[in-house]
Order: structure tokens, then C-alpha cells, then sequence
């Protein structure tokens, strides 16, 4: 196994079981049939080609080390992506009560937004993997965002790799009006939440009535 597959083997690991422990707090949700505040989650582990990146950015060496960990502590990422704004303080709650994760540091560019106009809510936390050769902790970031935070976000990272961030003035403005565009549509949709989530739950029950309709079996013992 070449060096990096090992030094990249418990994060990948850490990925892996963070998504299925994050996914988790949706399914309980569902099951206590209360609205969630987690839409959905998304995880990766950093490729060599953008560790490489940050390495010449932060001016360390590319290679295996302790180091390397620690100035990246974005190698195991995860993203968790809510419906309304106030779903993520409750999502940050849920993480800071946990006892399998140690919170080392939260970033809060929701309240600061960044100068791109970049949104979301930064949490590194410590994790422990277990290895045949004993417990390693890493180190891994969870970002968590709204739909509309995660729709800009991922669409500035796309033009400002295409354009290496050197982004026309035009690109940028449309970017910096999108940004605001987004900010109002979360407030839009956090002042017609309870609309929203009644609306919700009544698709949610008449799925739930029509499963179970067309589970029923008929007089002659045949499902529907
Ligand atoms: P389910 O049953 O849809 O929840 P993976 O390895 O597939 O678990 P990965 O590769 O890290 O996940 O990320 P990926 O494939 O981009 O998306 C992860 C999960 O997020 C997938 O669900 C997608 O269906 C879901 N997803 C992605 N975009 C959206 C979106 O815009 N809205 C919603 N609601 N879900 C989205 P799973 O994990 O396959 O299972
Ligand atoms: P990728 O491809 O998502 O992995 P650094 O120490 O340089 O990594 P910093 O500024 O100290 O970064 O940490 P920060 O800003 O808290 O978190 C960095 C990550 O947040 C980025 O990772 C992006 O995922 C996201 N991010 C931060 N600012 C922006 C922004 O303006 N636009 C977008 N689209 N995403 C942003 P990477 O490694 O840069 O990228």
C-alpha cells in the first residue's frame, strides 16, 4: 500500500461512519415523525490533487505527516444540508451534546459571512477510528448549510475553479447579487415554515396511507 493510501485510510474510515451516524439523526427524526433538521448528507475524503493544493498554499511539505494533518483539518470532510436557517443551530446542538466527537473549533461565517458571500456553519472536530494497529484521532470538518447556501456555494466553487479565482467583474456581480438572492430566499422560507412543514407532513401521512393501502392484502390474500 502506498504511503498516502495508508495516511488516507482512517479518514476515509472516519467518512464512512460519520455519514451512516449523520444520516442517523435524520431516520430518528422520521421515526418520531418531527420534522428534521437535517435534509440530507454528503461526505468526502479531500483529493490528493487538492491536498496538494493547499500544501503549496500553506507552504508545507506534500507529505504523509503529522503536520499535513494537522494545517488540514478538512482532509475527512462532511456536509450537512438543512431546509430552513434555524435547522442549523439546531443541528450544531445536536453535534455539541454528542460524546463520540470532540468539538475543536466552530466557525460561524452564517452571522460573519465571508467577503465572497460564502454561508455556512464550520465545526472541526476530533474522531476516533479504530485501526488493527489501535485508535488513531483524526481531525474533520462538518460544514452545515441550507439548500439555497449549498446551491451558491457550490456554484462559486465551480466558476472560480474554471476561472482559477480570477473571476470576471461581470461573473462576480451576478455571484454577489445570487448571494443576496439566496439570503432572501431562506428568509422567505423561514417566515412560511410552518406552511412548509405542515405541508410536509401531510404529503409524509398520505404516502405513509397509501403504502400501507396498497400493502394490505386483498380478499383473495393478494397484495395490490
Ligand atoms: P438517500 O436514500 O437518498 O438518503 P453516498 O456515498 O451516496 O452516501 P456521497 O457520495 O457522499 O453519498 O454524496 P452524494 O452521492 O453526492 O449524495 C449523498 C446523499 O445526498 C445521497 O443520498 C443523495 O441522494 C442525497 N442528495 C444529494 N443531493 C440532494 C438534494 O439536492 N436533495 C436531497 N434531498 N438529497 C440529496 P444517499 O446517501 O444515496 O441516500
Ligand atoms: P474544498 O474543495 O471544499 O475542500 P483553509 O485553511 O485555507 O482550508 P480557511 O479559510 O482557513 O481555509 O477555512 P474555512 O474557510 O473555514 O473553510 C474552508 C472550506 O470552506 C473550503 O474548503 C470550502 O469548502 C469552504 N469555503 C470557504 N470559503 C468559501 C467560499 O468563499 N466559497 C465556497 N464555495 N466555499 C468556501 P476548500 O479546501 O477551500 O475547498
Amino acid at each position: 500500500m502506498s504511503q498516502w493510501s495508508q495516511f488516507l485510510e482512517p479518514y476515509k474510515q472516519a467518512v464512512d461512519e460519520l455519514k451512516i451516524k449523520l444520516k442517523g439523526i435524520r431516520s430518528q427524526y422520521h421515526l418520531e415523525d418531527i420534522h428534521t433538521p437535517v435534509e440530507f448528507v454528503t461526505g468526502r475524503v479531500k483529493p490528493l490533487a487538492s491536498i496538494y493544493d493547499k500544501t503549496l498554499e500553506k507552504n508545507i511539505a506534500f507529505i504523509p505527516s503529522k503536520e499535513l494533518a494537522t494545517a488540514l483539518p478538512d482532509i475527512a470532510g462532511l456536509r450537512i444540508m438543512c431546509q430552513f436557517v434555524d435547522d442549523i443551530s439546531a443541528v450544531v446542538e445536536i453535534l455539541r451534546k454528542r460524546n463520540d466527537i470532540e468539538i475543536i473549533e466552530e466557525r460561524d461565517y452564517i452571522s460573519n459571512r465571508k467577503a465572497s458571500g460564502y454561508r455556512s456553519y464550520h465545526m472541526i472536530i476530533k474522531y476516533p477510528v479504530q485501526t488493527i494497529h489501535g485508535e488513531v484521532a483524526i481531525l474533520a470538518e462538518i460544514q452545515i448549510r441550507t439548500l439555497a447556501m449549498n446551491f451558491w456555494a457550490s456554484i462559486e466553487h465551480s466558476l472560480n475553479y474554471k476561472y482559477e479565482s480570477a473571476l470576471p467583474e461581470e461573473i462576480n456581480n451576478r455571484l454577489e447579487r445570487a448571494a443576496e438572492a439566496a439570503f432572501r430566499l431562506d428568509e422567505e422560507m423561514s417566515l412560511i415554515r410552518d406552511e412548509i412543514q405542515d405541508a410536509q407532513k401531510y404529503f409524509s401521512d398520505y404516502k405513509q396511507r397509501a403504502t400501507k393501502k396498497r400493502d394490505k392484502p386483498n380478499q383473495k390474500g393478494e397484495k395490490i
